[in-house]
């Protein structure tokens, strides 16, 4: 297999662009992906000020890099969960750390055990609720903040496009409308001075991301959450990888094709309530939001 452009030995075949690349040409073409994405769903400009989701894994790293590359202004937010199974938190955080010092980049840690005395999944046991539901809820909210107080402009995680094909297919097959409609690559600003949600990575695949980091020499975390989404979405992940050795170029389709009718799905979905938490002053549809709820916040 020979680069499509030099001719050199391809390190990578891309049968859904009908390309192989060798490691250079690779390397470039990853950057073209992003910021294709990035400019075809204006996601952010030079100007913007960028936080990027960061779990220490391949994703989130390689987008990190990527923006950095590309001369973009993006800072990193890394939230300690206190997961100690595998040493999974901790280790973690040492790769962010260590990327961040690498690429000369402010980290913003969060230390969840250290805030509220309590892990999330000890938190979790407690409230005899999922971890991933309540890691989810405090996730969000510390970026939430994170990026409110330090007056960023969008917060970008590091989605990958087999990861929203799966999670779309898995919500198509149930008609999961509240979460169709924000499945969207960009979500612009709710209000005047908010920040933007995006995903530059939209457009690259998982694998594609594993060898850009391999061959930046980035470390990882290797290892999965250990409450890492179960068999279902894994399913839905396999079910499209068959599709897609069959019909290359069928996952992107999948994808993009739903974000170009994604209005269909918005049309139901109310996306900003007009009353705010009466203890940390969030909008939130209670009187006390989910997150303060969770956490047991007083006043
Ligand atoms: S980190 Fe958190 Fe994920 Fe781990 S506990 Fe679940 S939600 S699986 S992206």
């Amino acid at each position: 297999m020979k680069c499509r452009i030099c001719r050199e030995k391809a390190i990578i075949g891309l049968p859904q662009h009908n390309l192989a690349l060798c490691a250079d040409h690779f390397d470039n073409w990853m950057l073209k992906r992003a910021a294709k994405a990035i400019d075809e769903f204006k996601m952010f400009t030079k100007d913007s000020k960028i936080l990027v989701a960061v779990s220490g894994g391949k994703d989130s790293l390689a987008l990190w890099d990527i923006l950095t590359r590309l001369g973009y202004n993006a800072h990193g937010l890394y939230i300690n969960l206190g997961i100690e199974e595998n040493d999974y938190s901790n280790e973690s955080e040492e790769l962010s750390r260590t990327f961040a010092n690498r690429i000369g980049k402010k980290l913003y840690v969060v230390n969840v055990k250290e805030i509220h005395g309590m892990s999330i999944p000890d938190k979790a046991y407690s409230k005899k609720r999922k971890t991933c539901s309540v890691c989810g809820v405090t996730k969000r909210y510390y970026m939430n903040k994170t990026a409110r107080e330090g007056n960023f402009d969008v917060i970008v995680t590091g989605h990958n496009l087999d990861d929203q094909a799966a999670a779309l297919l898995g919500n198509l097959l149930y008609w999961k409308f509240d979460y169709l409609a924000k499945g969207a690559p960009y979500s612009p600003p709710l209000w005047k001075g908010e920040f933007a949600k995006a995903k530059p990575l939209i457009l690259c695949t998982e694998k594609e991301n594993t060898v850009y980091c391999l061959l930046q020499g980035i470390d990882y975390i290797q290892k999965e959450c250990p409450y890492s989404e179960g068999a279902t979405f894994l399913r839905w992940k396999h079910i499209l990888n068959e599709i897609e050795e069959n019909s290359p170029g069928a996952k992107q389709a999948f994808y993009l094709g739903y974000v170009k009718y994604i209005d269909i799905f918005k049309a139901r979905n109310i996306d900003m309530p007009d009353s705010r938490c009466e203890i940390c002053d969030t909008p939130s549809w209670n009187e006390v939001c989910s997150f303060c709820a969770l956490w047991d916040l007083n006043k």
